[in-house]
């Protein structure tokens, strides 16, 4: 269109591959979980460095650790406003600017390897209305990567319109974004962990536990799950993450729960190669 060059790039980048995926680094795997404000700096940039190598379309969503949990439970910001809880307003922008920091560490790290990255706040496009999730651009994420920028978001505070606020974690970020994003389809949903992915106790007696490979989302509700030490967590931990998991296949998006730790397992899930996960598969 004459006189409107912009459009023309736009077009051209509209016709680009349409397909993303949707990596989360857990919090636990980047972080010493129990000791506040501490990066496992190592993981971090290993980490990083698999996502610059693969090459892949994607958004990538960072949970809290000990940059989030520690702080959002010392003010209880997942119950809400409580006026007998001392500087709870305050503990809660604290929490979200200890997040921008840690997230700030990330993005420094991208922009180094001269990887075009953009942090978007989780609490600058979400709020809730009475504990529901109520409004969610999707515009700025699906134009940054019209523009093969890899938007990167991370578990923050929400507002709720009714006076009050609660944590919006990295999992019900991913649920928000397979549920709203319009423009792109996702393909896969990856959880990055420090362990291969479940593990079940196969017969149910005898503790006996072993990694589940596949699971059809409709059996999540019926495994005993491994309990693999409890650490700060003020959205759930397992339980809670295989919640949001059942309401992701619902979406026909397959996933796949990976240990971050091992050798390329990052890199080897985004070119989709075989590694020792659990997959969680849908029934058709
Ligand atoms: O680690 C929690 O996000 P998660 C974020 O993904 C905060 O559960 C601020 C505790």
């Amino acid at each position: 269109m004459p006189g409107k060059p912009w459009l023309d790039k736009r077009e051209l980048i509209l016709n680009k591959n349409k397909n993303i995926i949707i990596l989360k680094l857990g919090g636990s795997l980047l972080t010493d979980k129990n000791k506040p404000f501490s990066i496992r700096e190592d993981i971090v940039k290993d980490s990083i460095q698999q996502i610059v190598d693969a090459e892949e379309k994607l958004i990538l969503i960072h949970g809290g650790g000990s940059y989030g949990h520690p702080l959002a439970k010392k003010y209880s910001i997942v119950k809400g406003i409580d006026s007998t809880i001392p500087n709870q307003v305050l503990g809660l922008t604290e929490t979200h600017q200890s997040m921008n920091k840690f997230n700030s560490y990330m993005i420094k790290l991208f922009l180094e390897k001269k990887f075009p990255v953009l942090s978007i706040q989780a609490s600058s496009i979400f709020i809730k209305d009475s504990n529901e999730i109520s409004t969610s651009s999707m515009e700025v994420i699906e134009t940054a990567l019209d523009l093969n920028i890899m938007p990167i978001l991370y578990g923050d505070i929400i507002l709720d319109k009714q006076g009050s606020f609660s944590i919006i974690s990295g999992d019900q970020i991913i649920l928000e974004l397979c549920k709203n994003l319009e423009r792109y389809r996702i393909s896969k949903v990856i959880f990055t962990m420090e362990t291969e992915g479940i593990y079940v106790d196969d017969d149910q007696s005898n503790n006996d536990y072993k990694l589940a490979t596949e699971c059809y989302s409709d059996d999540l509700d019926n495994l005993k799950l491994a309990d693999l030490g409890q650490k700060i967590d003020v959205t759930g931990g397992i339980k809670g993450k295989l919640n949001f998991i059942k309401q992701i296949c619902d979406k026909n998006i397959p996933i796949q729960l990976i240990n971050g730790l091992k050798d390329e397992y990052i890199y080897k899930s985004l070119k989709n190669q075989e590694i020792d996960c659990t997959n969680i598969l849908i029934r058709r």
